[in-house]
C-alpha cells in the first residue's frame, strides 16, 4: 500500500469538514457581537491544525465504528450512521472546548497573536474573549448533554477542571515547582495531555469497547498530548513567529520554564540559581539561553518527545487484532500521527 493511504489528515479529510461546518452551526449566537467572538477561529482558513478531532475520528475507525456508505438504507447501516455520528460529535465537544481554552489562555496571556491572525482578546477586548470562551463551553456542555452517557460527560467535566488545574499551576508557580521536571510534567498532563487522552477514552466508551481498550485509547492520546507538548515547547525555542502563528521565546518571555531548560538545568548546574530567581530581571532570560545553546536540552526533550509517541505506538499495537482494512489503515495512520507529531514544525 502506498504511503499517502496512511496520511491521516487525507483519510478523514472528508468528515473533517463535515465536522468543521457543524462547528460553525453549533456557535451560532442570537446576539450579533457574540456570535461574531464565538465564530472567529472557526471560520474556514483559521481553524488551526484539527489535530484532535483528526485523531478522535481515526480512533472511530481504529475501534472499528465505520464511516457509513452515503447511501445507507438498511436498519444496520442506520446505526452505524448514528454511532458515528455520536462519536463526531465528541470530535466537535473536544475542538470546542479546546478552542475556548485558547480564548482564555490568550486573555491570562495577553496574547496578541494566534494562528497566525489577531487574538481575539486583541480584536475584540478581554471581555468578549472570555465570554465567547465561556459560550463555547457551554454549547460543548448542551452537546455533551445530548449524548446521555454520564460516564463521557464526567470525563470531559475532568479535562475542563484539568485545564483549569494546569492553568493555575503554571500561573502560580514557586521558585522549587519552577526548577522541577515532575511538576512540569503534571501541568503539562493537566494543560495538554488529558483533553486528547480522555477523548480518546470517551470514543471507545461509546464505541462500546471493554475497559482495557477503552484504556489503551486513553494511553495513546495521554502519551500522543505529552509528546506533542514537548515538541510544541521545543518549538518555542527554534520555530519561527510566522511558522508558529504566534511570538517565538513566549514561553520563558513569560517566565515560563519548559523541558528543554529543565534538562539544560541538569547539564549544568549553576543554572539552577538562575531559574531559581526567576525572569523578573530580563538579563536571566540571556543567560538560561546562553546555557540552553551549549547543552543537549533541546534533544533531551526530543528524546523524551520520542519515548512518549514511541508508548502511544505501542498502545495502538497492543489493541485486539482486526483483518478490516479500514480498521487496520486507520491504526496505522494514528502511529503515523506518533512520528508526524515529533517531526513537526508548527
Ligand atoms: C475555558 C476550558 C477552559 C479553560 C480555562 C486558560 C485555561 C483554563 C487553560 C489553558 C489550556 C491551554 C491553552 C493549553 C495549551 C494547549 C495547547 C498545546 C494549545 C495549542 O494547540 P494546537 O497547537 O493549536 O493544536 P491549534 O491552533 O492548531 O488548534
Amino acid at each position: 500500500m502506498k504511503q499517502e493511504q496512511f496520511d491521516p489528515f487525507s483519510l478523514v479529510a472528508e468528515e473533517l469538514s463535515l465536522v468543521a461546518n457543524r462547528l460553525r452551526a453549533m456557535v451560532v449566537a442570537e446576539v450579533p457581537k457574540l456570535a461574531s467572538a464565538a465564530e472567529y477561529f472557526f471560520k474556514v482558513g483559521v481553524e488551526g491544525k484539527r489535530f484532535r478531532p483528526t485523531v478522535l475520528l481515526l480512533m472511530a475507525t481504529a475501534l472499528n465504528v465505520h464511516l457509513p456508505e452515503p447511501a445507507a438504507a438498511s436498519v444496520g447501516d442506520t446505526l452505524t450512521t448514528d454511532l458515528r455520528t455520536r462519536l463526531q460529535s465528541i470530535a466537535e465537544i473536544t475542538e470546542m472546548i479546546h478552542v475556548a481554552s485558547l480564548l482564555h489562555d490568550d486573555v491570562l496571556d495577553d496574547a496578541d497573536k494566534r494562528r497566525g491572525i489577531g487574538s481575539l482578546n486583541a480584536v475584540m477586548g478581554n471581555k468578549l474573549a472570555v465570554l465567547a470562551g465561556d459560550f463555547l463551553l457551554s454549547r460543548a456542555c448542551v452537546s455533551l448533554a445530548a449524548l446521555k452517557n454520564t460516564e463521557v460527560v464526567s470525563l470531559l467535566a475532568t479535562v475542563v477542571e484539568h485545564l483549569v488545574t494546569g492553568e493555575t499551576m503554571q500561573m502560580t508557580t514557586s521558585s522549587e515547582q519552577r526548577c522541577s521536571m515532575e511538576y512540569y510534567m503534571q501541568k503539562t498532563y493537566y494543560k495538554t495531555a488529558s483533553l486528547i487522552s480522555n477523548s480518546c477514552k470517551a470514543i471507545a466508551l461509546l464505541a462500546g469497547q471493554t475497559a482495557e481498550v477503552a484504556m489503551l485509547a486513553f494511553e495513546y492520546g495521554k502519551n500522543l498530548g505529552l509528546a506533542f507538548q514537548l515538541i510544541d515547547d521545543v518549538l518555542d525555542f527554534t520555530g519561527t513567529s510566522a511558522s508558529l502563528g504566534k511570538g517565538s521565546l513566549s514561553d520563558i518571555r513569560h517566565g515560563i520554564v519548559t523541558a528543554p531548560i529543565l534538562f539544560a538545568m541538569e547539564e549544568f548546574p549553576q543554572l539552577h540559581s538562575v531559574v531559581y530567581q526567576g525572569f523578573d530581571n530580563p538579563e536571566n532570560i540571556d543567560i538560561v539561553l546562553e546555557y540552553l545553546g551549549k547543552s543537549h536540552g533541546i534533544q533531551m526533550t526530543r528524546e523524551l518527545a520520542m519515548k512518549h509517541a514511541n508508548l502511544a505506538a505501542a498502545a495502538i499495537d497492543s489493541l485486539p487484532e482486526s483483518n478490516d482494512e479500514n480498521v487496520i489503515k486507520s491504526r496505522r495512520a494514528l502511529v503515523d500521527l506518533t512520528q508526524r507529531v515529533i517531526t513537526r514544525n508548527k
